[in-house]
């Protein structure tokens, strides 16, 4: 049907963005044959370690040791108190939580952690798992899959993965950012490697590799680098890169995933919450794409001031697929900026955003809200060129938000959709 009117145009983008299905690429759930891997609950959500830092900055008088030492409903109860009754909460991240408890139709009138922790109490994995995704219109959810992790392997071993909705990615960081530690381990598994990269050891890192894709089937390979990630370089990372990761890319016909610009344990004290960001050289991502035009590479970078340059990166280069607005980009006013620009560079041919949820919940939120953010910079888009008499069809506006939220990932693996033979 045509769109004639502002009006109907509004109403027909947040309808369409609300309701399509997603496909979220990069999360750190898994599905519930990973047994305790998987998070979810009240207390789990009030955990996230984007709350942890921030309740540290209220708290002068807390230990970081005090802190650790208490079980987890504690730390919720304090983080709740801290956070949702001494102060309001709409740090994003904290936003993020009423808008979960809403969701499920909780009274946050009440504001009675308990009460909202019966529920949870009463549900099991697999019903909850089914809820959060058909409330969350999330059909499919991509995991971050450690083969160095000892626990994670073990449920590989076990069980596997069962869930069609839940697909794998192949998390390689030890291999590239922790060399010195990862070989042993990977010596433990029975692969031949030495320290110094001798011998044997890149063709036993690549059937590492291949072994686990075979084990796995995962999307991509992934990797987080750090802000001064160079390339080319003389170094282990590089030559892992150039030697395994890229070989067995283009031989899986799968794409390498670069998360580009964290800075790991800048306090280590605050754990998980202790990361950082800094900006990185964009003339490695143009260097290494570049170089391998026949290797797809997903990219997100960390820092805000490196999106436009990774924007216009992506112009000059179609085996580079840019995705996300990641963990501090994942704020309303940052993530608007970021898929405007990109929207205006790229067109459709990006993915404007993934949930990098740590608990199933989350899921609710991040998507809600980052919905919300693409529908209105589409409606100013759409407007333009409604103003500008071109005509406007709904079956082609539905087809460019299908694209956007899970259609352009699929076509860029050159795989359909899993989800559409379900
Ligand atoms: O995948 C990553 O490396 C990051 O997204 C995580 O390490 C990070 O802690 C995550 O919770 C950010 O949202
Ligand atoms: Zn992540």
């Amino acid at each position: 049907m045509t769109i004639h009117t502002e009006d109907q145009l509004v109403s027909f983008i947040k309808e369409t963005v609300r309701s399509t299905q997603v496909t979220d690429i990069h999360t750190h759930l898994f599905a519930e044959s990973f047994g305790d891997l998987l998070l979810w609950g009240v207390d789990e959500l009030l955990t996230y370690h984007y709350l942890i830092a921030e309740t540290f900055r209220f708290r002068p008088e807390l230990s970081y040791d005090s802190f650790w030492s208490m079980s987890k409903r504690e730390q919720a109860d304090l983080i709740w108190q801290t956070l949702f009754i001494e102060h309001s909460p709409y740090s994003e991240a904290c936003r993020g939580v009423v808008t979960v408890l809403n969701r499920l139709g909780f009274d946050l009138k009440t504001r009675d952690l308990n009460a909202y922790r019966e529920y949870f109490e009463s549900v099991s994995a697999s019903d909850y798992i089914d809820r959060i995704l058909e409330l969350a219109k999330v059909k499919t959810v991509v995991m971050t899959n450690d083969p160095f992790d000892a626990y994670e392997r073990s449920k590989w071993a076990e069980n596997g993965n069962t869930d069609p909705r839940f697909l794998a990615a192949l998390r390689i960081d030890p291999l590239l950012n922790l060399w010195d530690s990862s070989w042993s381990k990977l010596a433990e598994q029975g692969y031949a490697v030495s320290s110094d990269l001798s011998g044997d050891t890149m063709a036993e890192i690549r059937r590492f590799l291949s072994d686990w894709i075979s084990r796995m089937n995962p999307l991509y390979m992934a990797v987080s680098l750090p802000n001064d990630f160079a390339y080319p370089e003389n170094s282990v990372r590089v030559r892992i890169i150039d030697e395994c990761i890229i070989p067995v890319a283009r031989e899986a016909g799968i794409p390498f995933a670069m998360m580009i610009g964290v800075k790991r344990k800048v306090n280590p004290s605050l754990k998980d919450a202790g990361d950082s960001l800094g900006k990185s050289d964009i003339g490695a991502v143009e260097r290494i794409v570049s170089k391998y035009q026949d290797v797809k590479f997903l990219v997100t970078m960390l820092s805000r001031e490196n999106q436009h340059e990774l924007a216009v990166t992506a112009r000059k280069n179609r085996n580079l697929l840019i995705f996300g607005c990641w963990w501090f980009l994942n704020n309303p006013s940052l993530i608007e900026e970021i898929t405007r620009m990109r929207l205006e560079l790229l067109g459709g041919s990006i993915i404007p955003q993934h949930s990098d949820c740590r608990i199933l919940d989350q899921l609710l939120y991040k998507w809600d809200h980052s919905r919300e953010i693409i529908a209105k910079v589409l409606c100013d888009k759409y407007r333009d060129l409604l103003a500008a008499g071109w005509r406007l069809e709904e079956e082609e506006i539905r087809r460019d938000v299908e694209d956007l939220l899970g259609g352009t990932f699929w076509k860029f693996l050159g795989k359909p959709d899993p989800a559409l033979n379900r």
